[in-house]
C-alpha cells in the first residue's frame, strides 16, 4: 500500500464518519421533533379536556343558578300573597279603604269596578284587623265605612253580598244596634257600616244605617299568590 492510498482511505473513512455523524444528528432531530409533536398533541388534549371541563362546570353552575332562581320565585309566589299599591294585605285578602264617600249601592259598584266587592267579615280575626284599621281613620262619630252586609233584600234578614246569611256568633253590632232608626230616613236602616273612633275594645262596631247616606267603604278581593 502506498502512503497516498492510505491517506485517501483515511480520508474516505473520515468522510464516511462525518456522513454517519450527520445522519445520526438528523435522526436525533427527528426524534426530538416527534417527541415535541407528541408533547404538543398531549398538551392540546389536556387543554381541550380542561377547557371542556371548565365549560361543563360553567354550564352546570348556570343551571344550578337558574334552578335556584326559579325555586326562590316559587317560594315568594307561594308564601307571600301580594296586593296592588293602595291596598292593604291581610290573610289571603287585599283591602281598599276609600277616602271619598258614596251611598251603599254606589259603593258596591265602585268596589266591583276595582275587581272586588264590599268586604265580607268571615272571622273574628278579620273583624279585629278591620276594626283596628278603620278605628285609626275615623275622626267623627258615625262617620265610618260601608261593609257588604244588608237586609234590603229581605227585611230583618242580614245577608252578605254573596247572599250568605250573617252568622249570629260572628256578629259585631254596637250596643242597641241594629235599631232601624227612622230619624234620618223614614224608610229605616237597611245597610251596615262599621267603625268607631280609636277602635272598639270589644270589636263591636257595626251599625245599621240608611243605605242612601254617603260614607266611605271597604272593598275586599283575594290576594294574588302568583
Ligand atoms: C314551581 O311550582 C310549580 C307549581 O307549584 C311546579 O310545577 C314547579 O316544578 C316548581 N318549580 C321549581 C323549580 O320548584
Ligand atoms: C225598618 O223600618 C221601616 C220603616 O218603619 C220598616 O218598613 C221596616 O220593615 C223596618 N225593618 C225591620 C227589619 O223591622
Ligand atoms: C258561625 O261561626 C262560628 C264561630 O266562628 C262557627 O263555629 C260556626 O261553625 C259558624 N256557623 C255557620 C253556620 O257557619
Ligand atoms: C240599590 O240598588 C237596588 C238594585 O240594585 C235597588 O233596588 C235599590 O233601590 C237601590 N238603593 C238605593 C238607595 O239606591
Ligand atoms: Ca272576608
Ligand atoms: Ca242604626
Amino acid at each position: 500500500m502506498s502512503r497516498v492510498q492510505t491517506y485517501k482511505e483515511g480520508e474516505a473513512a473520515a468522510s464516511q464518519q462525518a456522513e454517519s455523524n450527520t445522519g445520526s444528528k438528523v435522526r436525533s432531530e427527528r426524534v426530538a421533533l416527534l417527541l415535541l409533536s407528541a408533547l404538543l398533541a398531549a398538551a392540546a388534549v389536556v387543554i381541550y379536556r380542561l377547557s371542556f371541563a371548565h365549560f361543563q362546570t360553567n354550564k352546570n353552575l348556570q343551571m344550578l343558578k337558574d334552578e335556584n332562581e326559579a325555586m326562590r320565585e316559587n317560594l315568594t309566589a307561594e308564601s307571600c300573597p301580594t296586593c296592588e299599591p293602595g291596598w292593604d294585605q291581610h290573610g289571603g285578602s287585599c283591602y281598599y279603604f276609600s277616602s271619598n264617600k258614596l251611598n251603599w249601592n254606589q259603593s258596591r259598584s265602585d268596589c266591583k269596578g276595582r275587581g272586588a266587592d264590599l268586604v265580607q267579615i268571615n272571622s273574628k280575626e278579620e273583624q279585629r284587623f278591620l276594626d283596628d284599621k278603620v278605628g285609626g281613620k275615623i275622626t267623627s262619630y258615625i262617620d265610618s265605612f260601608w261593609i257588604g252586609l244588608t237586609d234590603s233584600k229581605e227585611k230583618g234578614r242580614w245577608l252578605w253580598v254573596d247572599d250568605s246569611p250573617l252568622n249570629t256568633s260572628l256578629s259585631f253590632w254596637y250596643k242597641n244596634e241594629p235599631n232601624n232608626w227612622t230619624g234620618e230616613n223614614p224608610a229605616g236602616e237597611d245597610c251596615v257600616m262599621m267603625g268607631v273612633q280609636g277602635g272598639a275594645t270589644d270589636l263591636k262596631c257595626w251599625f245599621d244605617r240608611s243605605c242612601k247616606v254617603p260614607l266611605r267603604r271597604i272593598c275586599e278581593k283575594a290576594a294574588k299568590t302568583g
